[in-house]
């Protein structure tokens, strides 16, 4: 049998004798999570930054929290504290007080910073001067910026062709960074441009586009607060977006019904205590979800084929949705939607029992969700993770369109279709153009702004960034924010490929493991943060960005930058460009992007100026983003029910019922994030909600598959993943907990687990990596299978 491809992985913490396994929590927030938001903010931050920090967090005149792409409510609405207890771990892991210094690298060689584990690369600091790894020497070592500048455009001009270089781009990135980037990328010449969405919400995008004509959710916060029902599939709010929460409680106080669709009872899905309120400080708080649907890993095609099918069956018994004289919205669904039928003959040609084992769930609890939607004529589906990590993801959230369109629940006062985005600006670096395959007519207004002819084939994403570097046909990679090598599947395998490259550079805030799997030459740039002021020629800057709701608003960072030789994404961006592009007047050569790049790295507003005239929807930007909440970009189906799509018409559609399987003896494995973790930075080794402290090398499994299993609550096992190219990939030393699971499933850390995930395991017509649904064995620790073969 084959093993794990064999370049070393980066370690996590794996000592770990102090795991500690507890009851998990029924309740969020309230008054634990403000203590440990202060903690958290003091220890690194001191007093006066943590104050001065916090209270400017997501406030008009502030900067957008870095945590979530969750929206901030309307001016009036604002509290004084408007952030969460993750809101400002992640603040106080941008701001701390301490540093990286040229020390840190003089005194460690790379390999020994690599020996590190996440959450010690974190403690060090923020970054403070550009570094560089020299090919074959074994340190880092400081380098002046326009050095910098200039080894990175002869490598780039050394290539064979632009696109042996690919540009990633983390989600925190600003429109304005993530717009010259974009440009400064397509002026080289390749569309190489992959992001963290593909890892993300590519599978949301992929199926909104094509079956509404247009990738992003509809709803607004509002809609969210007067909806009748929610249904939240796959997604932790709890967690990974606190201040969703409050939105929730706000819609329960009208009465709105709450269902959760996940295998494990998240906490801040079942109780939830605000902690901006006095009342939620204490006592047992708001129950936020009024039914739990605990789905198998992957069962949700079959919950909402499931939906579909009672929803239709009640219309053939003339019934009808509340409010309105049949079930179905029919004057909607004549004057705006194709396909009807054909998705209702294969909802018909699905039979229960099929829907029963994908879910695993009993028909009755599926039909009482679908009285709750008979009850409601204003329905808004949320999904995240849970639904998008999937081989079958597109096909899963177009079968949410196809419920939604069913009772017209688009483009209607709180209705909707909600992906609940992840990192805190990447739904924005999407609509500056961030994209391997941006549409032709951006291409085109892009082209006319800057004179210049814009690469039109498709560049790679994420996925096959990995394979091209591997193959040896992309040779230069460039990081704009993020950490790669961990978010990335089949860690063994990124690895291989970063290492393989003439050129790796990373624009980065703190010090992570991409960093320390250096290409031959290898750059950290380290750079300004959200929080951090940001001062040009002109004077003091503000940047924008986008929410999950396409709310699009002014971001103003005050605190004191980490080191005086800090530059702005944008500045980066700019004097990279000048490096590649300007003759030696200052002036843009033929044939690149005819930008003045200085003017724009002096003053932020010629760059909006230039967004305004190629991006549609931001016209008389830098005065609308002068109003407290900025402004909502259009949304065609939400606002005025129009759809571009092939048809002009929202697309209903019909997959074949198909949900994933794990071998007898095999579980399916979830990768996940703890309560103490922001993606790849680990704040801490506790999950505060789920019991859990000490440390993160835990697999939660149902204690019935345990006992079938052989395995009992506190044994160490290893997990081995299974996928069809034979190949073993093996995770060491997880703790078992017994947990409550839907049955066959189990659930572990990102990104230690991103071993286990097979670089050519991905989701159908998103290439999204398959993160929620890995075939694995668990096997005692240290026997490998020879060894246990008796
Ligand atoms: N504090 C904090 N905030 C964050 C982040 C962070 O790491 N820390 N990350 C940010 C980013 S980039 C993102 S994308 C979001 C992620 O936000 P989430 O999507 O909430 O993140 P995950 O931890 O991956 O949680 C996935 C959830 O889906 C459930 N789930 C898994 N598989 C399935 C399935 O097959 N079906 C169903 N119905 N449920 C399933 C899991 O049990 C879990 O509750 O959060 C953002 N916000
Ligand atoms: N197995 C598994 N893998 C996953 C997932 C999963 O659920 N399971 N989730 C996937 C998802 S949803 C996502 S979004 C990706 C996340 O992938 P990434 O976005 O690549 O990862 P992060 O951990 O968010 O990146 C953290 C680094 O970003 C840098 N950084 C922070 N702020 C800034 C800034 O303002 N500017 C710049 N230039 N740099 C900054 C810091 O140096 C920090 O070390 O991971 C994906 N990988
Ligand atoms: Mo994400």
């Amino acid at each position: 049998m084959a093993t794990t491809p064999t370049a070393p992985t980066p370690p996590d913490d794996l000592d770990q004798p102090a795991v500690r396994v507890g009851k998990p929590k029924r309740t969020s927030a309230g008054l634990p999570g403000v203590v440990t938001a202060m903690r958290h903010a003091v220890g690194q931050m001191g007093p006066v930054r943590s104050a001065s920090g916090l209270l400017r967090m997501n406030q008009a005149d502030g900067f957008d929290c870095m945590s979530c792409a969750w929206p901030d409510p309307d001016a009036p609405d604002r509290s004084h504290a408007e952030f969460c207890e993750n809101g400002a771990k992640a603040l106080a892991s941008e701001a701390t007080r301490k540093r990286v210094r040229p020390e840190l690298f003089a005194e460690h060689t790379i390999d020994e910073l690599y020996a590190r584990d996440d959450h010690w690369l974190n403690r060090q600091g923020r970054l403070t001067t550009p570094m560089i790894r020299e090919d074959g020497e074994t340190h880092y070592r400081p380098i002046s910026w326009d050095e910098a500048f200039e080894r990175i455009a002869a490598v780039l001009r050394s290539l064979d062709t632009p696109d042996q270089a690919a540009f990633y781009t983390s989600g925190r990135t600003s429109n304005e960074a993530a717009f010259l980037y974009q440009l400064m990328v397509r002026g080289l010449g390749t569309n190489n441009l992959p992001d963290c969405s593909n890892m993300c919400h590519e599978s949301s995008g992929e199926a909104l586009g094509k079956t509404i004509g247009i990738g992003k959710g509809s709803v607004t916060l509002h809609d969210v607060e007067t909806a009748k029902l929610i249904i939240i599939a796959g997604q932790n709010p709890g967690t990974n977006h606190p201040r969703m929460l409050t939105s929730l409680e706000k819609a329960k106080e009208q009465g709105a019904v709450v269902v959760a669709v996940n295998p494990l009872p998240e906490a801040g899905l079942t109780h939830y205590q605000n902690p901006q309120r006095v009342h939620g400080m204490v006592g047992r708080g708001t129950r936020i979800a009024d039914v739990h649907l605990q789905v198998r890993l992957g069962g949700d095609l079959g919950v909402f084929q499931a939906l579909g099918k009672v929803l239709l069956e009640a219309e053939e018994a003339g019934r009808r949705t509340i409010g309105m004289t049949s079930v179905l919205d029919h004057a909607f669904v004549e004057r705006h939607t194709v396909g009807l039928e054909e998705y209702a003959d294969g909802l018909r040609a699905t039979s229960w029992s099929d829907i029963e084992a994908a879910t695993g769930l009993r028909e009755a609890q599926l039909r009482e969700v679908g009285e709750l939607l008979l009850a409601s004529d204003r329905t808004i589906v949320a999904w995240a993770m849970g639904l998008t990590q999937h081989r079958h993801a597109v096909a899963t959230i177009k079968e949410i369109v196809n419920l939604v369109l069913l009772q017209g629940n688009l483009g209607r006062p709180g209705a909707g279709l909600l992906p609940v985005r992840g990192h805190s600006n990447v739904q924005g670096d999407r609509t500056m153009g961030i994209f391997e395959k941006m549409p032709q007519p951006f291409l085109d207004r892009l082209e006319a702004e800057f004179s210049f002819a814009s690469p039109r084939e498709h560049g790679f994403d994420t996925v096959d960034t990995i394979r091209a570097m591997r193959d040896g046909r992309v040779r230069f990679f460039m990081g704009m924010g993020g950490n790669f090598l961990k978010a990335a599947p089949d860690t063994a395998v990124t690895e291989a490929a970063l290492r393989s490259c003439a050129m790796t550079v990373q624009v980065s805030t703190k010090l992570n493991h991409s960093h320390l799997a250096p290409g031959r030459t290898a750059l950290i740039l380290p750079t300004l943060g959200r929080s951090d002021l940001d001062v040009q020629a002109t004077g003091r800057q503000r940047v924008t960005v986008e929410d999950s709701m396409s709310m699009v608003h002014a971001s103003s960072g005050h605190l004191r930058p980490p080191s005086d030789g800090l530059l702005s994404e944008v500045a980066i961006v700019c004097r990279l460009a000048r490096a590649l592009f300007h003759d030696e007047h200052g002036r843009p050569r033929p044939g690149t992007p005819q930008a003045d790049w200085r003017a724009m790295e002096d003053d932020y507003r010629v760059v909006r100026r230039h967004i305004e005239a190629v991006v549609p929807g931001f016209v008389d930007y830098e005065r609308r983003i002068d109003d407290p909440g900025g402004f909502r970009l259009p949304h065609g189906p939400h606002d005025v029910r129009t759809f571009e799509t092939t048809s002009t018409k929202a697309h209903f559609t019909r997959t074949p019922l198909w949900w994933p399987t794990a071998p007898p003896g095999r579980l399916l494995l979830q990768t996940l994030r703890s309560h103490d973790q922001y993606n790849t930075t680990v704040y801490g080794p506790d999950d505060r909600y789920r019991g859990i402290s000490g440390g993160r090398r835990v697999v939660l499994v149902n204690a019935h598959d345990l006992a079938d299993l052989g395995l009992a609550d506190g044994d160490v096992v290893d997990l081995v993943s299974e996928f069809t190219d034979g190949v073993d990939r093996r995770a060491e030393g997880f703790r078992v907990v017994a947990y409550d699971t839907a049955r066959g499933c189990a659930a572990a850390y990102f990104p230690e687990t991103n071993v286990l995930v097979p670089l050519d395991s991905t989701a159908e017509d998103s290439n999204t990596p398959t993160s929620k649904s890995i075939v694995v064995r668990l096997e005692p620790a240290g026997v490998t299978a020879a060894a246990s073969d008796p």
